[in-house]
């Protein structure tokens, strides 16, 4: 033992002198466990420590050796073993790194689903919000609707309300009409009554301060007061030699007309010939033009035509209508001015104009045909010879010449008469005969015919003037008549 104590002193010493400090701790039989690295830096260095070695003298009796390549084997030895572990290390972290990066994969899938989603989800929330401001706004016009059907509703039921009152009114109105009615059926009979009275007493005498009436027992009654069409031939006309014949008449005479209403003339289509203008409707007739129509007529001196109905369906023909009254669609009541220049529908009711007239009766000799019709369908006619309207400034006086007919003559007690108006009274009468008889005429003081009065319907009527559509000497003054045509034709 006391050799190798030596020994390892010799050994301690030699690597003091060659290697400087090495710290350690020397264990027996296991010297190159675990050194440490030499420090290479100059702060170790100038830390080096110094060791004192007691070493017992021995007696050195052969050669000494000492080797330092032991150390660096182990130094290298070391050194790779770090590498191993580093790469053991590394190995693992790159396995763990691997792994990461999978993990990263996934979550980076995972995040692009989680942003398409949230661009989904964006997509839908604006998507609910348009669907919720749809139905905000489809709410609000429903809201609307409900409240414009509420408005109706309540507007329904005032309007229901109100028909039932006015349905009521109109049940108490028609009780009370019915009242009236009988208290007029009564008066009627009182008021005829004391008309034939009247009549016995003041026959032909005219009371002071109120319109002349007209006789109203016609001198050319029919032969038959109550009138039935059987028996008198339906509405065939009373003709005497001179009169004109109805071309349709001719042959079996036409059923018994039901329908007080009827029109009493025939009503041909309404042709409008575009020809002309021409001279009167007899020239428009020999020149071809055999159907009734409105034809353009301008008499000779004329400004301009006028448009005019001509009647072709009576014999000869070329009969220029320049009055006529069928229905009351027109009203009669009218002024000078209205007068003068002619009013209604050509092909209806119509006045032609005293202008017209009067422009038509001096371009050659003319001749007047007056038909009138009554309730019972009876046509009866009055023919004067000629007849003439002197000028403007004359009040367009008439001129009529002799009479003919089976309706009596009405009319002579207007000849040489001047026209009368609302507004313009050149009657002989101390008031104005127009306001009496509603409508305008050649008055005298004041009518035996009256064919611009008031149309009534169903021949007698109840009016504080005789302000009907009469001609005294057919059915008096206090019957209307139910249509009346005045036309003029140039004597052949
Ligand atoms: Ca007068």
């Amino acid at each position: 033992m006391k050799t190798d104590k030596w020994t390892l002193g010799v050994l301690l010493c030699l690597l003091l002198c060659t290697g400087g400090c090495i710290k350690g701790q020397l264990k027996s039989n296991n010297v190159s466990q675990n050194r440490y690295p030499r420090s290479t830096n100059d702060q170790n260095a100038e830390k080096k420590c110094g060791y004192t070695f007691l070493v017992p003298q021995q007696k050195i009796t052969g050669p000494v050796c000492a080797s330092i390549k032991g150390s660096d084997a182990q130094k290298d030895q070391v050194t790779r073993m770090d590498l191993e572990n580093l790469k053991d290390v590394l190995s693992k972290q790159k396995r763990d790194i691997e792994t990461l990066q999978v993990v990263v994969d996934v979550d980076g899938n995972i995040v692009n689903e989680v942003k398409l989603l949230r661009k989904e989800s964006r997509n839908m929330n604006s998507r609910v919000t348009q669907l919720y401001m749809q139905l905000l706004h489809e709410i609000i016009r429903k809201r609307d609707n409900l409240l414009e059907l509420s408005h109706l509703e309540v507007k329904i039921l005032n309007v229901t309300a109100e028909m039932l009152k006015m349905a009521t009114r109109y049940r108490e109105l028609e009780v009370k009409y019915a009242a009236m009615t009988d208290l007029v059926n009564n008066q009627s009979v009182i008021i005829s009554t004391l008309e034939e009275q009247c009549l016995r007493i003041f026959s032909r005498k005219d009371t002071h301060g109120s319109p002349p009436l007209v006789k109203v027992v016609p001198q050319h009654i029919p032969n038959s007061q109550s009138y039935t069409p059987g028996l008198l031939g339906g509405n065939e006309i009373q003709r005497d030699p001179g009169y004109p014949r109805d071309r349709e008449s001719r042959g079996p005479p036409p059923p018994p007309v039901s329908s007080s209403t009827r029109s009493p003339f025939r009503i041909p289509p309404v042709t409008i010939v575009n020809d002309g203008p021409f001279r009167d409707c007899k020239q428009a007739k020999e020149s071809g033009h055999a159907s009734s129509g409105i034809y353009l007529i301008k008499p000779d001196n004329s400004k301009g035509p006028m448009q005019v109905w001509c009647e072709n369906s009576l014999d000869p023909g070329g009969w220029a209508v320049i009055q006529k009254r069928t229905d009351g669609s027109i009203n009669f009541f009218r002024n000078w001015e209205n007068y003068k220049k002619g009013f209604g529908n050509i092909d209806g009711e119509y006045w032609l104009g005293l202008e017209n007239i009067y422009m038509l009766t001096n371009q050659d000799n003319y001749k007047l045909l007056i038909e009138l019709e009554d309730w019972s369908n009876k046509k009866v006619y009055a023919e004067y010879s000629s007849i003439r309207l002197e000028p403007e400034n004359e009040f367009y006086k008439l001129r009529l010449g002799t009479y003919q007919g089976n309706a009596g003559d009405s009319m002579v007690w207007h000849n040489g008469k001047q026209f009368t108006t609302l507004d313009r009274d050149r009657d002989s009468y101390t008031g104005n005969c127009a306001h009496f008889h509603k409508g305008g005429w050649w008055y005298n003081a004041c009518a035996h015919s009256n064919l611009n009065g008031v149309w009534y319907r169903g021949g007698h009527y109840r009016s504080k003037h005789q302000d009907g559509i009469y001609w005294a000497e057919y059915r008096g003054g206090s019957y209307s008549l139910k249509s009346v045509q005045m036309m003029i034709r140039p004597i052949d």
